[in-house]
C-alpha cells in the first residue's frame, strides 16, 4: 500500500497549516477625491444598505448593523482613545466596516479615505459634502441636522455620547478647525521618531482636524461613528499611521507602547455613565503599558484581534495598501 502512504503524505503536506500567508495582492484603498461618480454612488448605497440591515449582536440601543459598529466604539471609548491602542483599534474598526459593506451589502470596492490635506481650512467647500455624490452638507443652523444627501433621513439610535436616543445626524462644519488636517501637521507627525511620539501627534492635530472640522456628532469622541463620514476620516488617519510605519517597517510594526486607559473628563469625551464599566485595561496587557498582546474587542461582530495582528497592513491578517490620490 505504498501508493496509499504517498497519497496520505501528499494530503498531509497540502493540509499542513501555513500560518505565513503572504499578502501578495493587497486590496487598494483609494482617496474619495479620485473616485468617479459611479464608484461614489456604490459606496454610498452600500452604507445605506448597512443602515437598513437589522442589528444582530444585541448591543444596547443599536437598531441596525451601522449602529452596531458605532456601539462597539461607544462601549469602549475609554479603552480606545488617548491610549496605545488608539490607532490599532481604529484600524481594525475600519476593516470591520469595509468587511460589512462587502460581505453584507454587496460592495465590490474597498474602504475609501478622505485625503483631508486637500480640504484643510476649507472643509465647507469639500466634495465630500456633495449632496448627491457625497455625504450631504452642513447641519441646519437651527436644528443641527443635515438636510441634504443620502443620509439626511437616517435616525441615529445611539448618542450623543453614551445616550441611547433617536436623533438626526448633525454637523457643524468649521473651516477654522479643519485647518488642523493640514499637510504641515501630517508631515510633523510623519517625522516623529517613535510610536510614543507619533501616535499622540496623529491623535492630536490631524485627528482633531477631521472631528472638529465636521463638528456635530463627529466632535463627540464617544458617538462620532454615527456620522458615516467618520469612516473616511479614520481611514485617512490609518493611512497617516501606515505612512509613518512604512518609513521603518520592521521596527514600526514590531513594537507598541502607551497607556491603557483614557483619564476621565478628557476634552470631547462626555462623562462615562455608571452603566458602562470603566475598562480595566487588562485586555491582554500584563501591566499598565500597552503591548502587542493587547486584545482589540469587537463585541462579537468579528473575531477579537491583538494589536500584533494589525500592526502590518500587508501581513498575515491584513492585506491592503493605500493608493496615493
Ligand atoms: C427624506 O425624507 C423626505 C421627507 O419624507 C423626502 O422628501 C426625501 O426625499 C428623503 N431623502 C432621502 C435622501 O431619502
Ligand atoms: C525600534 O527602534 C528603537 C530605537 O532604535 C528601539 O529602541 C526599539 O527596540 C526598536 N523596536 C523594534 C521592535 O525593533
Ligand atoms: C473579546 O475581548 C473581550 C475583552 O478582552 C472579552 O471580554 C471577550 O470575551 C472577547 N470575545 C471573544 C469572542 O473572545
Ligand atoms: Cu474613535
Amino acid at each position: 500500500m505504498a501508493w496509499f502512504r504517498e497519497v496520505a503524505i501528499f494530503a498531509l503536506l497540502l493540509c499542513a497549516p501555513t500560518n505565513a500567508q503572504p499578502c501578495t495582492n493587497p486590496a487598494k484603498r483609494r482617496a474619495w477625491h479620485t473616485l468617479n461618480n459611479i464608484e461614489k454612488t456604490e459606496y454610498l448605497d452600500a452604507e445605506l444598505c448597512l443602515m437598513n440591515k437589522p442589528a444582530r449582536l444585541g448591543l444596547p440601543g443599536a437598531k441596525t448593523r451601522f449602529d452596531e459598529l458605532q456601539a462597539i466604539h461607544q462601549l469602549q471609548a475609554y479603552a480606545t482613545h488617548h491610549v496605545g491602542a488608539f490607532l490599532p483599534f481604529h484600524r481594525l474598526m475600519m476593516l470591520a466596516h469595509e468587511t460589512a459593506l462587502r460581505t453584507e451589502c454587496g460592495y465590490t470596492g474597498y474602504q475609501p479615505y478622505w485625503q483631508e490635506q486637500l480640504d484643510a481650512g476649507k472643509f465647507s467647500q469639500s466634495v465630500l459634502f456633495d449632496p448627491v455624490y457625497g455625504f450631504g452638507g452642513d447641519g441646519s443652523r437651527t436644528t443641527g441636522c443635515i438636510t441634504t444627501g443620502p443620509f439626511a433621513n437616517y435616525t441615529n439610535s445611539l448618542g450623543p455620547g453614551y445616550e441611547i436616543t433617536n436623533h438626526c445626524i448633525n454637523r457643524r462644519i468649521s473651516d477654522a478647525m479643519s485647518a488642523r488636517s493640514s499637510q504641515a501637521n501630517v508631515g510633523n507627525c510623519l517625522a516623529k521618531p517613535d510610536f510614543g511620539t507619533a501616535w499622540p501627534c496623529i491623535e492630536d492635530a490631524p485627528h482633531g482636524g477631521g472631528h472638529g472640522g465636521v463638528g456635530g456628532q463627529m466632535i463627540n469622541g464617544v458617538s462620532s461613528p454615527g456620522d458615516p463620514i467618520f469612516y473616511l476620516h479614520h481611514t485617512w488617519l490609518d493611512k497617516v499611521f501606515w505612512d509613518w510605519q512604512a518609513r521603518d517597517r520592521a521596527n514600526r510594526t514590531g513594537g507598541i507602547t502607551g497607556t491603557n486607559i483614557m483619564p476621565d473628563n478628557r476634552r470631547g469625551f462626555p462623562p462615562r455613565p455608571a452603566s458602562i464599566p470603566k475598562p480595566t485595561g487588562a485586555d491582554g496587557d500584563p501591566g499598565t503599558v500597552t503591548t502587542l498582546g493587547h486584545v482589540l474587542n469587537m463585541y462579537g461582530n468579528s473575531p477579537n484581534k491583538t494589536i500584533a495582528d494589525v500592526m502590518d497592513i500587508q501581513g498575515e491578517f491584513l492585506c491592503y495598501q493605500y493608493v496615493e490620490p
